[in-house]
């Protein structure tokens, strides 16, 4: 037996697949079952491939070749994303151009990929650079554009100031650039926009098919952000003109204090002459225009704003009137760009409140059952304590009444005020002080009092009352009470009392202890409707409804639906991408350039150093044209796509690549569509995963294809970090090529450790220590070869055979790679130990293990004598009766509820069970950041695992 030349062996053997055609996929083969496998391609970048990139792709490139192997007809290409910053940025800090530099890196990334030995069908590789390949990306432009998906819009833009271009909502990750991390600003700015918002409800939608992770699917609900509300009509006050709002709580439509309007808005300049602070409110709305959206809606940001002062507007069911501010909390982008504030029941409308000392209407109170009443008060007073000692606040107001000194509303009739202070002598000194007042039984007499509030808000209360003292019964009037500079219901009897913080009785009626919670400041939000009139007693949803039918019969509202998601900015100011195919005409306008005058060509004579202006304004090529309406003169649109543009049909592209009437043939779509697997890196869940889907649902209202959701099975390729645990990247120094590991232990062994390090979707640290025993395990594989005897029939090993083959086909079904190695290992090792194979048993070891390795599976197949190549032998069967009774179906429970089931070995011990029970994915995910406080473990039966939730 040779030494095992991995070298040699890959190298010759990538060569001969290539040349016999075997990887090619065949439209229209009616006798196989057609697999459409897809990886997204590459930025050909100038660093190469890193060993990070190569594990979704090796993850793909096995299931490929296992669909193959079990009678598929696979379609499995490559292509290349050449368009684009990382291209361009790297061009520019060569100092050369985009292009050159495109191609280059092509070649070497090309050079890498064969390396590894990916089956890729190469004739059909695409490059989105290429004329024959963007002369579509502009043709689908202009089949937008006629169909109102595409248009040019004024809006505040988000901009990097380091790439020097606008970026689309979706690359704002966390107020920075999703490419280069700085920080992005907002400019005013007219750019071109897909229409992604027609789709909002089927991008939604079409989601719960799709056999995606749980977690990527709800990151695209939560980005596309659908509310359920109503738009309500506020008239003002002596004016034509009214404040629309939407609200996704129409139950608190009574609990509306003050309206606002976003600063920018339109609304805001049409009422400037009735504004009588105009200088203020023009201020403000300078000041607001320097913050980007995401800095003005931060939660926890002080809370600022104006009151447009001359303006009230109407309440529409007690035609009360109400003050309307501007406060930049309030988004111009989002609904209609105004809204009703209810501060008791909205956490940003309560800091305004209590900043501005708006009144706090509590229209919503907690159905008390739910709470207990001891715990929560006890927690409330620790919490109101803590405060108190930082904010040097020397007593708390407590009880029914409270709520009314507080927030200007009451919710209960026949409260209390319970006044609590901390020691003995404040409360000694409070009592002397409230005696020392004249409360004579006088009925109209107000009773007026400075109290510290817990917000240490000095706040006037005065009320008619009736009693002799504050610390009796008291009767107050029905009447209103002034507070704070406005009037507020009162109750018509209630008690006031100072106590001892010790007096407090814990053990009160629940009540107590709810308004204290009331009192830490925290925001109800759902509960039983009171103080407002017909939905009393209503639960929050109920009451919403009512609502909504309420407004719709009186004509001043209806329901209303709004959507997070925004319309997709396409349009970049650089250079390395697909022009956009438009042309700017004097007297016409912008007007589409003509079908058959595509590709527009991206120009060579520019500057492309980006400045912030559009690199093409520099050409003369693009400078003047002839108006294809009036044949006048004319410029082209200088800007250029965003390369997510170019991405998003890629996948439709393989299908018919050399196509070239057309952007894709749709019988040729048709038939491969949907994609049944799809491997990503989960970083796309609102760029290319949501823009690709949009591309295809519009791709099919033209009649271009017929399926409108294009990735079936989607699954995410964990992070493989570097040695140190950390993110791989240049300046941690902690890259690993893949260039040295293949040189050094072969693409075989690197594919299978890549695999072997943990299951797919996790994040894993690179150790070398690792790959070395992988390229042991290979050693052994070439090493029992030596060893074939044709009649090693042996009982155990036979069994094992079948079991091995059950499982890992089970296994490669479901990518659970790393545990299929591991049983492809304890095979190996029984052999071993045995010290011979049966040629029958080791082919079918061969092809198990083909997937994985590609290279030594087939030099091995060839060695033992067959003439066939082992990537197209069928896929093993095992024999049922070989497995019967080695195997059980474990089920598998968390908390008791089945979450799992598992073919285990019978009579497997409890470590072993737990083992594989926490290998799993499913499982993993399920009790990640629990604690597992007990695993219960029936042999043969059943796994239940106990979790208790971290703190
Ligand atoms: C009254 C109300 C009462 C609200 C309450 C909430 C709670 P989502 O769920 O994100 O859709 N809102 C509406 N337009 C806004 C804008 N342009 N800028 C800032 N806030 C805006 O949020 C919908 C809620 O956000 C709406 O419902 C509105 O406040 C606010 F107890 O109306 B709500
Ligand atoms: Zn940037």
């Amino acid at each position: 037996m040779n030494e095992y030349n991995f070298i040699e062996i890959e190298k010759r053997w990538q060569e001969k697949w290539e040349q016999a055609r075997l990887n090619e996929a065949l439209t229209n083969d009616v006798t196989r079952e057609k697999f459409y496998s897809l990886e997204t391609f590459p930025y050909p970048s100038g660093a190469g491939l890193h060993v990070g990139h190569s594990e979704g792709y090796t993850a793909e490139d096995i299931n490929a070749r296992f669909s193959r192997m079990n009678g598929k007809n696979v379609l499995y290409s490559i292509g290349w994303d050449a368009f684009g910053l990382p291209t361009e940025n790297y061009a520019i800090q060569v100092g050369k151009n985009p292009k050159e530099v495109a191609s280059l890196n092509i070649i070497n990334f090309t050079r890498q990929l064969k390396m590894f030995g990916f089956s890729y069908d190469w004739n059909r590789e695409i490059n989105t650079s290429d004329p024959s390949y963007y002369r579509w990306t502009q043709w689908l432009f202009l089949q937008f554009y006629k169909r109102g998906l595409a248009y040019r819009h004024k809006a505040p833009v988000n901009w990097c100031s380091s790439c020097k271009t606008v970026l689309a909502r979706e690359q704002v990750v966390d107020g920075n650039c999703e490419r280069c991390k700085n920080i992005v600003t907002q400019r005013l700015m007219e750019q071109w926009f897909f229409r992604i918002t027609n789709y909002a409800e089927e991008l939604l939608s079409g989601l719960d098919e799709l056999d995606w992770p749980e977690s990527t699917k709800e990151g695209q609900r939560n980005w596309i952000g659908k509310s359920e509300g109503a738009r309500v009509v506020f008239a003002i006050h002596n004016s034509k003109v009214s404040i629309e709002v939407f609200t996704t709580r129409p139950d608190t439509l009574f609990g509306v204090t003050y309206m606002i309007v976003a600063p920018l808005s339109a609304l805001v300049d049409s009422l400037m002459s009735r504004i009588e602070n105009a200088d203020e409110v023009a201020r403000y709305r300078v000041d607001v225009s320097k913050k980007t959206e995401l800095e003005r809606a931060h939660l926890e940001k002080e809370k600022t704003g104006v009151c447009l002062q001359g303006i009230l507007c109407v309440h529409p069911i007690t035609h009360e009137l109400i003050p309307v501010w501007i406060a930049d909390y309030v988004l111009e982008s989002y609904g209609t760009g105004m809204i009703m504030a209810v501060p008791a029941h909205d956490e940003r409308d309560y800091a305004f409140a209590q900043k501005f000392n708006l009144p706090i209407h509590q229209t919503l109170c907690v159905d008390s059952s739910v709470f207990d009443a001891t715990e929560l008060t006890l927690n409330a007073l620790d919490h109101l304590n803590v405060v108190a000692e930082r904010e040097g606040i020397m007593m708390w107001i407590v009880g029914g009444l409270a709520c009314a000194f507080h927030v200007g509303f009451v919710y209960r009739k026949h409260a209390d005020i319970d006044v609590v202070v901390r020691t003995h002598e404040e409360h000694d000194r409070l009592v002397s002080a409230l005696l020392a007042e004249k409360y004579t039984s006088v009925r109209e007499k107000a009773f007026t009092k400075l109290l510290k509030s817990p917000k240490g808000i000095e706040i006037e209360i005065g009320a008619y009352h009736r009693a002799q003292s504050p610390f009796q019964d008291e009767d107050f009037s029905d009447e209103k009470m002034f507070l704070n500079g406005h009037y507020a219901r009162v109750v018509s009897r209630a008690r006031c009392v100072v106590l001892k913080q010790e007096q407090l009785d814990v053990r009160q009626e629940k009540k107590d202890a709810l308004d204290m919670r009331y009192l830490n400041g925290e925001v109800m939000k759902e509960g039983v409707v009171v103080q407002s009139d017909f939905l009393n007693g209503l639960t929050s949803i109920v009451a919403c409804e009512t609502m909504i039918l309420w407004l719709g019969q009186h004509g001043t509202g209806k329901r209303a639906i709004e959507y997070r998601l925004r319309d997709w900015l396409v349009s970049r100011q650089r250079y390395w991408g697909a022009p956009i195919p438009m042309i700017w005409c004097t007297s016409c306008g912008v007007v589409p350039v003509a079908e058959e005058d595509l590709p527009i060509l991206l120009p060579d004579d520019v500057d492309f150093t980006p400045t912030g202006e559009p690199p093409l304004a520099s050409s003369s090529e693009f400078a003047t044209v002839i108006c294809p309406t009036c044949g006048g003169s004319a410029r082209r649109d200088y800007e250029t796509m965003d390369t997510f543009v170019d991405s998003s049909w890629y996948f439709l592209r393989y299908c018919s690549p050399q196509e070239k009437d057309r952007p894709f043939n749709r019988a040729d779509v048709d038939f491969w569509l949907p994609i049944d697997l799809y491997v990503i890196g989960a970083e796309h869940i609102a760029l290319h995963l949501l823009y690709a889907r949009f591309f295809t649902k519009a791709c099919a209202d033209m009649d271009l294809l017929t399926v409108r959701e294009p990735f079936k099975k989607m699954r995410h390729q964990g992070l493989i970090l570097g040695n140190d645990g950390q993110k791989m990247s240049k300046s941690r120094g902690n890259v690993v090529n893949p260039d040295e590991v293949v040189k050094e232990y072969g693409a075989d062994a690197l594919r299978l450790f890549l695999m072997f390090m943990g299951p797919l979707s996790e994040s894993k640290p690179w150790s070398i220590g690792g790959i070395k025993g992988i390229s042991r395990f290979l050693e052994k594989v070439w090493r029992i070869s030596g060893y074939i005897n044709d009649d090693a029939t042996n009982e155990t090993t036979k069994k094992l055979l079948h079991k091995t083959i059950q499982i890992v086909t089970a296994d490669f079904k479901e990518m659970r790679y790393n545990t299929l190695i591991s049983r492809l290992m304890i095979l190996l090792n029984e052999w071993i130990k045995v010290g011979k194979v049966a040629r029958a048993d080791f082919e079918i070891f061969l092809k198990l293990l083909h997937p994985l390795a590609p290279h030594i599976t087939e030099e091995l197949w060839h060695i033992m004598g067959n003439e066939s190549y082992i990537m197209t032998e069928k896929w093993p069967e095992y024999n049922p009766q070989l497995t019967v009774d080695a195997q059980v179906l474990m089920v598998i429970q968390v908390n008791g509820k089945v979450r799992a089931k598992q073919m285990m070995d019978v009579g497997l011990s409890e470590n072993g069970i737990k083992e594989i029970v926490f290998q799993m994915e499913k499982i993993s995910e399920l009790v990640k950041h629990k604690i597992i406080s007990n695993v219960i473990v029936v042999k043969d039966k059943l796994v239940n695992i106990v979790t208790k939730e971290t703190y």
